[in-house]
């Protein structure tokens, strides 16, 4: 396999998808069983799907909390910490998925680009978004505390918009000009936008492009180095520091 090597004039950009947390037992969207198959998507992870019928949406997300909250991060996610340990600002991590297996194996420097499973925000006052790992029984929607207004999961449905603050720090990471770019997607389909367009991006700024996936993706053909193999066991062994 070859390996890519990091210097001290190179920084490197890592966007993950739900692959990076297969090893970790938590089922990706759009592979056999996946979590698609049962939901369609627009019902359970859409604000009309929302606006329709609320209680299928958090009985959904409910049995997402419940199927990751015992889920531990596997090697991957360890050797993603590590690259963040050794590289500092020169390390930045991009996530799609919401698992928050990357924050328990210890990154930082990271952005939950579609939100984060385990918090909940009100879709009436303005309360800033809680932790909140309840799993709420079937056919009930919680209502804030405070206003009365319906509870919703602090998740980026389809068709809603991402935090643009978010997409500025990703945007700047790309064109920063003091370090060489690397980037590096790991278990991602490429399916989904804006993320599936951040390769674009990194090779137009000359950036060495990788991609780490179990079986090509949608956009293997866009990658400068594509390693095929499971991110928990390909991860650990890929990046040399010199
Ligand atoms: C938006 C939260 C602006 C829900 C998710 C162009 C521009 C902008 C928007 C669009 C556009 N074209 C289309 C759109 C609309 C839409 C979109 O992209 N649709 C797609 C389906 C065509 N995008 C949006 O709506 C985004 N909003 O852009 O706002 C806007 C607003 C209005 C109108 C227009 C534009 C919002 C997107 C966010 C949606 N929310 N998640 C939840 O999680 O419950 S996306 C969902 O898919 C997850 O977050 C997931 O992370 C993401 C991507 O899936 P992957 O992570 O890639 O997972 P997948 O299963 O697909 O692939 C796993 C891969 O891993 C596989 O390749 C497999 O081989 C591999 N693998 C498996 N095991 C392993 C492995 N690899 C390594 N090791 C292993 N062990
Ligand atoms: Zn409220």
């Amino acid at each position: 396999m070859n390996t890519l090597r990091i210097d001290e004039g190179t920084r490197l950009l890592v966007l993950t998808g739900a692959g990076v947390s297969a090893e970790s037992g938590i089922p990706t969207f759009r592979g056999s069983n996946g979590l698609w198959e049962n939901h369609p998507v627009e019902r359970v992870a859409s604000p009309e799907g929302f606006r329709d019928d609320p209680s299928l949406v958090w009985r959904f997300y409910s049995q997402r909390r419940a199927g990751a909250a015992p889920c531990e991060p596997n090697p991957g996610h360890l050797a993603i910490a590590e690259w963040e340990k050794k590289l500092g600002d020169r390390f930045l991590l991009v996530t799609q998925n919401v698992d928050g297996l990357h924050r328990k194996a210890g990154s930082q420097r990271m952005v939950e680009l579609h939100g984060n499973l385990f918090t909940t925000r009100c879709t009436r006052c303005e309360r800033t978004p809680f932790e909140d790992r309840l799993e709420y029984p079937e056919g009930t929607v919680p209502l804030c505390g405070e206003c009365g207004g319906a509870l919703r999961p602090h998740i980026v449905w389809f068709g809603e918009m991402l935090n643009p603050r978010e997409l500025i720090e990703v945007g700047e990471f790309l064109q920063r000009l003091d370090t060489r770019l690397v980037f590096m997607a790991v278990g991602t389909s490429g399916a989904v936008w804006p993320a599936a367009g951040f390769v674009d991006g990194a090779r137009k700024g000359g950036g060495q492009t990788w991609l780490v996936n179990a079986d090509p993706a949608d956009n293997a053909d866009r990658f400068h180095h594509f390693v095929q193999g499971r991110s928990g066991e390909v991860l650990p062994k890929l990046v040399t520091f010199e």
